[in-house]
């Protein structure tokens, strides 16, 4: 059976010695992470599914290759996940065991799990067990809906396989390419993207450990081939190539890269012409989501066309579809963007309603994007069929489960959630709120903090608006479009 990460069989010769994984000082060879990786696949081995603190360190990938290693499923945790959202992904994915680093502090949540600290010095002393077959789940990530908790989206190996060997074609990446980000790693863009996606070439990341430009600058200038961000992340590049104090070196290290990368949101044609502009080089982006891995992608050798994300990636069936179920075949027309192909997850863990309902009766899955294509398949994404869905720096968050964390404050009486443009996230999270008592309100920072405690910082509203009373129509139903209006 063919190998998810076949370098790190190689147990000598000239891989064997390569860097795979650099945090800062601390360096992982293939060699060192094939021996560490292997060593904590025994401890699991025969585990359900193990549950990984997700920090960015290299413990952490450590801990998601033993367990591909040993043909667990691992279920990544963003170490800021706040108490609900924390018990409900244990409750739900039932690991047997988080693994962690042995100097992190585990929230109470997780105190009913053994643990395992992850060393990443170990040294194997059997060989790793038998490939697991392609269909098996590798990762249960969690990815969040319109209403209700995050699901966690089972993704087999084989989703994994083709989708980065998809990338291999369109971006010719090698095991020469040095990849550049600092993506958490508890979401697809970071971890199987930014990681996964170098180990299985044989090639090497450098992770930031936290976002800058000056880090950003320091990898590409020596020795980074590639950078993967999110539009947030390129809408500050684009912000300190404007300074005139210490843009200089960005602009050489950007303009030195092979391969400047955007996906999980729009990038604003302004921020890629800025860049563009400032360093002769075009950021090209792909789009995915968590479900489906990656869909389409503008190639090494193709053309960037900003506001496209290129064309369907090698394997992947993608069409356009009207609410009717009519199948477009016009390059003016929106429709509903369909995908099909080996990229693709196998359901929800533990709801089989949501997961038939993503998909259609002949076999494709809706992702709920809108789109055109052009003439020659550039797909082009104008919008969400969701409105309760906000993209806010690259991360998916429910309007839904943000105005149950309101509502479950003593001081709110309503609560609606609504997404806001916004130049740096793309879109704010903004809360409607009409308080229990109108004469004293909770404070912004008050709700901001509670929504951050209970799901996680990201999810937290960075605006709080007051009203005597939510617009309902005549069923009851908050119109949100006339929010703000
Ligand atoms: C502020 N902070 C708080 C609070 N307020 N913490 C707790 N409670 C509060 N009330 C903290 C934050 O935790 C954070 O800490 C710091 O203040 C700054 O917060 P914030 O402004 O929210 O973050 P940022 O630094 O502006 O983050 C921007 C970012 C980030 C770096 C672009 O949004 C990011 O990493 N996005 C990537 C999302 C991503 O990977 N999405 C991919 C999904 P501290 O600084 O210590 O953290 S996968 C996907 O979409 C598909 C498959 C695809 O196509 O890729
Ligand atoms: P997630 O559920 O976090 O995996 O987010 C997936 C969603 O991110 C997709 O359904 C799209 O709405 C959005 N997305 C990802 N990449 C792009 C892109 N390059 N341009 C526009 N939207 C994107």
């Amino acid at each position: 059976m063919i190998s998810l990460l076949p370098a790190l069989h190689e147990t000598s010769g000239p891989t064997a010695s390569r860097e795979a994984v650099r945090f800062g000082e601390h360096v992982l060879t293939y060699a060192q992470l094939a021996g560490a990786s292997t060593s904590l696949a025994g401890r699991i081995a025969g585990a359900g599914r193990v549950a990984v603190w997700a920090t960015s360190t290299p413990e952490t990938v450590v801990a998601v290759v033993a367990a591909l290693l040993a043909g667990v499923p691992a279920v990544p945790l963003n170490p800021k996940t706040g108490e609900r959202e924390l018990a409900h992904i244990v409750a739900d994915s039932a690991p047997s065991v988080v693994l962690a680093g042995a100097a992190d502090v585990l929230p109470p949540s997780l105190g009913g799990l053994e643990r395992l600290d992850v060393d990443t010095a170990a040294a194997a002393t059997d060989p790793p067990p038998p490939e697991p077959s392609p269909g098996s789940p590798a990762l249960i990530v969690y990815t969040s809906g319109t209403t209700g908790p995050p699901k966690g989206a089972i993704l087999p190996r084989r989703a994994i396989a083709a989708s980065l060997d998809a990338l291999e074609d369109a971006w010719r990446w090698t095991a020469d390419d040095v990849l550049v980000h600092a993506l958490p790693l508890f979401h697809v863009h970071g971890l199987i993207l930014g990681v996964l996606g170098p180990l299985r070439r044989g090639g090497s990341v450098r992770h930031l450990g936290r976002f800058t430009t000056e880090g950003v600058a320091r990898e590409l200038a020596s020795g980074g081939t590639m950078l993967f961000g999110v539009p947030t992340m390129y809408h500050r590049l684009a912000g300190a190539l404007g300074d005139p104090a210490g843009s200089g070196s960005l602009t050489k290290a950007l303009a030195g890269a092979r391969l400047l990368v955007s996906g999980s949101a729009a990038l604003p044609v302004h921020d890629h012409e800025r860049i563009a502009a400032a360093t002769g080089r075009r950021v090209i982006e792909r789009y995915g989501m968590t479900e489906t891995l990656m869909n389409t992608g503008v190639r090494a050798d193709g053309e960037p066309r900003p506001g496209t994300v290129g064309p369907p990636l090698s394997g992947v069936d993608l069409r356009l579809v009207e609410e009717d179920g009519t199948v477009l075949d016009d390059t003016v027309s929106i429709g509903e963007i369909q995908v099909r192909g080996p990229n693709l997850f196998t359901g929800y863990l533990n709801r089989p309603e949501a997961t038939a309902g993503a998909f259609t009766e002949d076999g494709w899955f809706r992702t709920g994007d809108m789109a055109t294509i052009d003439a020659d398949g550039y797909v082009r994404i104008v919008g969400r069929k969701a409105t309760d869905l906000i993209k806010s720096g690259g991360y998916k968050i429910g309007a839904g489960e943000i105005e149950n964390a309101l509502l479950d404050h003593p001081g709110v009486r309503e609560a609606a959630v609504t997404g806001e443009p916004d130049d740096d996230l793309g879109e704010r999270i903004v809360a409607w709120v009409v308080p229990a008592d109108p004469e004293s309100p909770p404070g912004e920072r008050e709700l901001a903090d509670h929504v951050a405690d209970l799901l996680a910082p990201h999810k937290r509203p960075r605006a709080v608006r007051y009203l005597d009373v939510l617009p309902r129509n005549e069923l009851g139903k908050i119109m949100k479009r006339s929010l703000g209006a």
